[in-house]
């Protein structure tokens, strides 16, 4: 279901804002047409990661991911518009950033850099369930 004031989480993770991919992103989100409502750079801590990513707790990857994401200043935004998360999803493109297609975010501005774990520019919500849950954990006075 959609609705006029539907939100999502998105991060540029920590090899986006290293490789000055911030702005790209924004534009990428602007010029799609939806509205920019929160926006927080910050080093992420381990606990917080552990809760956004509760869902991969025991996964072989988890430890490279939290170090991964704990490595550097991410930005965090929360976008809105009808189908927001379903349309950030799709400008971001699949998980692996070698195989996501040309004209995504992470098949443009993503590569595989040969660190073992996936740096994919960008994280977004992949449900409106995932994406209330994910914006109270970065932005809880929203
Ligand atoms: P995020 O959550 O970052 O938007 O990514 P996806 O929704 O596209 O992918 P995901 O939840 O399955 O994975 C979360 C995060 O873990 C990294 N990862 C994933 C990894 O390093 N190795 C893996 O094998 C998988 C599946 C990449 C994204």
């Amino acid at each position: 279901m959609s609705s006029p004031n539907e939100r999502t989480l998105v991060l540029v993770k920590p090899d986006g804002v290293s490789r000055g991919l911030v702005g790209e992103v924004l534009h990428r989100i602007e010029t799609k047409g939806y509205r920019l409502v929160a926006m927080d750079l910050r080093v992420p801590g381990r606990d917080l990661l552990a809760e956004h990513y509760a869902e991969h707790h025991g996964k072989p990857f988890y430890a490279g991911l939290v170090d991964f994401m704990s490595s550097g200043p991410v930005v965090a935004i929360v976008a809105e518009g009808q189908r927001v998360v379903e349309g950030f999803r799709s400008l971001a493109g699949p998980t692996d950033p070698t195989v996501a297609p040309p004209g995504t975010i992470r098949g443009d501005l993503g590569r595989d850099w040969g660190h073992g774990i996936t740096e994919n520019v960008v994280h977004g919500s992949d449900s409106r369930e995932s994406a209330s849950r994910e914006i109270k954990i970065w932005f809880p006075e929203l």
